[in-house]
């Protein structure tokens, strides 16, 4: 193991994506360069591409929290891009997928499920030139979809359609309740 950083510096750290995720923030902050099973790092986050099991937006979120996730916060544009790249690559193309994104609380305010706000527009949102661009669905589409006859940009779509889903691990454990100065950032 590699020691990355030492004293309060390490408090100001943001799970560094190439860093990977912390094993224990009671103790050392101990990074791992890989993913818990069954998931896969991708640009510094830990991703399923769900593609098995389909479901509404919130049956969707409940497969994910069930391996210990949500339903992914997909706001940095090159996670978005190695994600697509991953799954095409992978053969994974055969379903639309859920995001961790709905405007169901207030129309038109499109909110990530960790309540922070989506960026609207390009890279992420479709822009057909022979047709709107979305979000379009009004009050009828309010939750936010991989569409895959779109590239994979964001859709809106109707919350009870059938979908696969992008999870991503739960990241509580960006939090540092209890370190301390002698807290070390560890590479394994
Ligand atoms: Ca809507
Ligand atoms: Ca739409």
């Amino acid at each position: 193991m590699k020691v990355l950083q030492d004293g309060p510096e390490a408090l100001s750290t943001r799970c560094p994506p190439k860093y990977g995720v912390i094993l224990n923030f009671c103790g050392p902050i101990i990074y791992t360069s890989e993913c818990h099973l069954p998931f896969t790092e991708i640009s510094g986050h830990c991703i399923v591409v769900e593609t098995l099991n389909t479901g509404t937006w919130d049956e969707m979120n409940n497969f994910c929290q069930q391996i210990g996730g949500r339903l992914a916060v997909l706001n940095d544009g090159n996670l978005l891009y190695f994600l697509i790249k991953f799954i095409r690559d992978n053969g994974l193309d055969i379903e639309n997928f859920w995001i961790g994104a709905t405007d169901v609380e207030e129309e038109g305010n499109f909110k990530w499920v960790d309540g922070t706000s989506v960026r609207m527009g390009a890279p992420y949102w479709g822009y057909h030139a022979d047709e709107e661009t979305e979000p379009n669905g009004g009050t009828e589409e309010n939750c936010v979809v991989l569409w895959r006859d779109f590239r994979y940009d964001f859709d809106d779509l109707t919350c009870s359609s059938a979908c696969g889903g992008i999870c991503e691990q739960n990241t509580s454990y960006c939090k540092y309740p209890n370190a301390t100065s002698n807290t070390a950032l560890v590479m394994t």
